[in-house]
């Protein structure tokens, strides 16, 4: 199988000599020593080959860029194969007309949205008023994906949703681990795959005592005195961003980023997105290829062995440029839970990949996602400086099935709110099926199946607000509307481990198809998703590098 024949394996899996065998460069010394900075892996990507060419042949194509791509891509190039990974999304490395990169959060232009011509900002009304704006059609950071009961927000470009996240970094409580992936050994994921998910994203904690006085997390400590005047759980959570350069961001000795508004349309410093981690390790191998501007549209059967992958070269409005088509022995499914569930239903229902089983495109959920803001009295001001990374939450999961982040309003003027994202135990799940006369993937969902999610996030602001004598904001969403109940930031599920796929991640049906993503997890990880996502890929593909390959 040409160039994917496997060196002599390490301990953990990898091969010494597929990890070390082609890092050499500086790039590579400084990526395997820790995380990248923006330039030096925007410096890496530049440096990469080219894309993909028409009649390739792979010994592995990967389906996108985020966590479980990411993941995969590595360790793949560890054990010493080559790993062509295709991104429907931008590579984000040039600077717009503002010398930045990314745009900030308050001022969205043509990089901000995914092929719209109007911006969809999750908050879409400030003090009552429509804050959306025109922009041109662009292959831009932030997909709204719009299906008939609920938007779907994800990451578009090379790394996927790190690009967009606000970077919280999660590992659930072990117990509702268990729950959600009850085939799963807990005791690997705890002992080894969250630890190692954990190392390669350079996840941190803020410092404590800096939280305590600094100006930017005033509305983090207004949302811990009033979970705890309530008698409830505050926590702080883990993120990816680099706290150090938060303080000096704070000290005024480092170009701000956080503290200027960067979010939801990318981090220009700061964030550890997995274009500095994963990705950055992946390219130093030398043996990892993105394609970026390419999207997969259909995978089948070769007559030869392994799998045809059709992929349309797409320009910056969204149109295809070519078509190309290459040749797989073994294809990773990472598109994330909507990608990948909307790719395989397509295939099992045309024809493409008909002995895939009934269970693809089911199981999907929204992780309970429900947003609310509180107006706060005069006197409990929750700050004009906002820091644009949450760093603490409320957790009432047990006792109503809500956990909140208590997260910015990085408006730059002093709103009096208090702004939550709540992941709840939302129990409804639904279901991509193909549609044949749109030539879309239709999603069951119905907006409705949001009240079990209010419900419980009543549990926790209820009680405040009645505690505090205080009311719900009704000017964030629309329509004097409290509750955000249209969207979601982690789609989850659609192609469940061990019911469309094996217990690690192999579809049934197929052999060499994977899925890795955020697909394999049911509807509901019980905290942000992407480290159980990562940790998860890191288990999966560990064993699939054991005992599939040659
Ligand atoms: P993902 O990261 O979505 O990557 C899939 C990739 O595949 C994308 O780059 C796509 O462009 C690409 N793709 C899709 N279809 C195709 C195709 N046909 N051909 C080629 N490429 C394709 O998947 N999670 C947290 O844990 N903490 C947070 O703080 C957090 N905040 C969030 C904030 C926002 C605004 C959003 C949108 C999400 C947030 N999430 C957060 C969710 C998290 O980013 C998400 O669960 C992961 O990114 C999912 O990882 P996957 O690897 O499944």
């Amino acid at each position: 199988m040409g160039d994917n024949t496997l060196p002599k394996r390490g301990s953990n899996g990898i091969s010494r000599r597929g990890f070390l065998g082609r890092t050499g460069s500086i790039i590579g010394a400084v990526a395997l020593a820790g995380h990248l900075s923006p330039a030096a892996a925007q410096a890496a990507a530049a440096a990469a080959p080219g894309p993909i060419g028409d009649g390739a042949r792979v010994p592995v194509l990967v389906i996108g860029t985020g966590y479980g791509g990411s993941v995969a891509a590595l360790r793949l190039a560890q054990a010493g194969v080559d790993v062509q990974m295709i991104e429907m999304g931008m590579n984000w490395d040039t600077p717009g007309p503002d010398g930045k990169v990314f745009p900030k959060v308050t001022s969205p232009d043509y990089r901000s949205f995914w092929l719209r011509s109007r911006t969809k900002a999750p908050l879409s009304n400030f003090l009552g008023f429509p804050i959306d704006k025109d922009v041109p059609k662009y292959t831009g950071i932030l997909d709204a994906e719009d299906f008939a009961g609920i938007t779907v927000y994800q990451g578009r470009g090379v790394g996927g949703g790190s690009l967009v996240n606000g970077g919280m970094a999660v590992t659930p409580r072990r117990a509702n681990f268990a729950a959600v992936l009850p085939s799963v050994n807990a005791d690997e994921m705890y002992d080894t795959y969250y630890p190692r998910a954990n190392a390669g994203l350079g996840v941190g904690m803020i410092d404590p005592a800096w939280f305590d006085t600094a100006d930017c997390y005033q509305f983090s400590r207004v949302g811990r005195k009033h979970a705890q005047r309530s008698g409830f759980a505050w926590t702080f959570v883990p993120d990816v961003y680099d706290w150090d350069y938060m303080k000096r961001e704070a000290a005024g000795t480092a170009t701000k980023s956080a503290l200027a508004g960067e979010i939801l349309y990318g981090n220009n410093a700061g964030k550890k997105s997995l274009v500095q981690t994963y990705l950055a390790q992946a390219r130093a191998t030398g043996r990892v290829t993105i394609s970026p501007l390419h999207k997969v549209t259909t995978v089948s059967p070769a007559a030869g062995g392994g799998y045809t992958v059709a992929i349309d070269q797409l320009n910056t409005t969204g149109d295809t440029v070519a078509t190309k088509t290459v040749t797989a022995d073994r294809v990773f499914f990472a598109a994330g839970s909507v990608g990948t569930s909307k790719l395989l239903v397509k295939l099992k229902a045309t024809g493409a990949l008909p002995n895939l089983n009934g269970e693809v495109g089911k199981g999907w959920g929204e992780n309970g996602n429900v947003m609310c803001g509180r107006a706060n009295h005069m006197w409990d001001p929750t700050g004009k400086l906002q820091s644009t990374i949450p760093c603490s939450g409320i957790d009432n999961w047990d006792a109503g099935g809500a956990f909140a982040e208590v997260a910015p309003l990085p408006t730059g003027i002093e709103t009096y709110a208090s702004f939550y994202l709540s992941i709840t135990k939302n129990p409804n799940r639904a279901e991509f099926t193909w549609n044949a006369a749109t030539g879309r993937a239709d999603l069951s969902w119905q907006t409705a199946w949001k009240q079990p999610s209010i419900t419980m996030a009543k549990t926790i602001f209820d009680k405040i607000n009645s505690k505090e004598g205080t009311i719900y904001r009704t000017d964030l969403f629309g329509g004097n509307k409290i509750w955000n109940d249209t969207l979601t930031y982690h789609p989850l599920g659609g192609a469940v481990l061990d019911r469309a796929t094996d217990n690690y991640g192999r579809l049934h049906g197929y052999t060499g198809l994977y899925v890795i993503d955020g697909a394999l997890i049911p509807g509901n990880a019980s905290v942000n998703p992407f480290v159980t996502i990562t940790a998860l890929a890191e288990r999966n593909i560990e064993k699939i590098i054991a005992t599939d390959l040659p």
